[in-house]
């Protein structure tokens, strides 16, 4: 599976198969999104195909949900299985305390369901998602698409009050259109930089009607396995 990966691939792989490592004979395994996620689905497949193991996967994008059925996860809903022994998912940042900002990829708030639905997360990056302080990454909130306009206002306004270093929200574009998540909604990018303060940022944000959920992922985190292009891997 790993001939001919570029650098930032083999890191990503190498991460995926270790952390597979976790997930036993029967468990129900929720399946993260994004490119890294995706070699892991793949690796959860090799278990399935050729070790003959039973693996439930509740997927957190219609694309995850996709690539696991086609490898040979069975994928049931959240309401099927209701918890999960463990969610393996990736990151678009971390920090020293294991604490995220995830969403680049527009399926946040199925991610947040599902990890927080699960025993354990276990979270796979590679070394260029690492940061000292939260927020160079845009953090993405996934909004209402009713009321949008004023919904951005008031969370400018917020972080007028915050400590952040920058204070602009755009809307995320598919083309010319807004994006969509999977439950419709439309996600607006911060432009932060740096966030002092993320569990307060999370809870103001939060507390705004037309904001269903941030992509800061706090204490939610249990296990970070980061996988290096040379193919060693570390486990925080
Ligand atoms: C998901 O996919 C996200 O929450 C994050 O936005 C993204 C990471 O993608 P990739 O693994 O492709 O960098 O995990």
């Amino acid at each position: 599976m790993t001939a001919e990966l570029s650098p930032i691939d083999k890191a990503k792989y190498v991460a995926a198969r270790r952390a597979v490592e976790f997930v036993e004979d029967g468990m129900r395994v929720g399946l993260g999104t994004g490119s890294t996620a995706a070699w892991m689905v793949r690796c959860l497949g090799e278990l399935v195909r050729e070790e003959g193991m039973m693996i439930t996967g509740v997927a957190t994008s219609t694309r995850t949900a996709d690539l696991a059925r086609e490898v040979g996860v069975t994928v049931k809903t959240l309401d099927e299985v209701r918890w999960l022994d463990l969610t393996i998912d990736g990151t678009d940042e971390y920090d020293p305390n294991l604490n995220l900002i995830k969403g680049g990829g527009g399926a946040l708030l199925h991610e947040k369901v599902v990890a927080t639905a699960s025993d354990q997360m276990i979270v796979i990056a590679d070394p260029t998602k690492q940061v000292d302080t939260l927020g160079a990454f845009p953090l993405p909130v996934e909004i209402i698409p009713f009321g949008w306009q004023t919904t951005k206002a008031l969370i400018e306004e917020m972080l007028s009050n915050l400590d952040v270093l920058g204070r602009s929200a755009s809307l995320r574009l598919s083309g010319s259109e807004p994006f969509r998540t999977d439950e419709g909604n439309f996600i607006l990018d911060l432009h932060l930089r740096r966030i002092a303060q993320p569990a307060q940022l999370s809870l103001v944000l939060n507390q705004i009607p037309g904001v269903v959920e941030n992509g800061l992922f706090l204490d939610i985190c249990d296990v970070l396995v980061i996988g290096n292009a040379d193919g060693t891997v570390e486990v925080r």
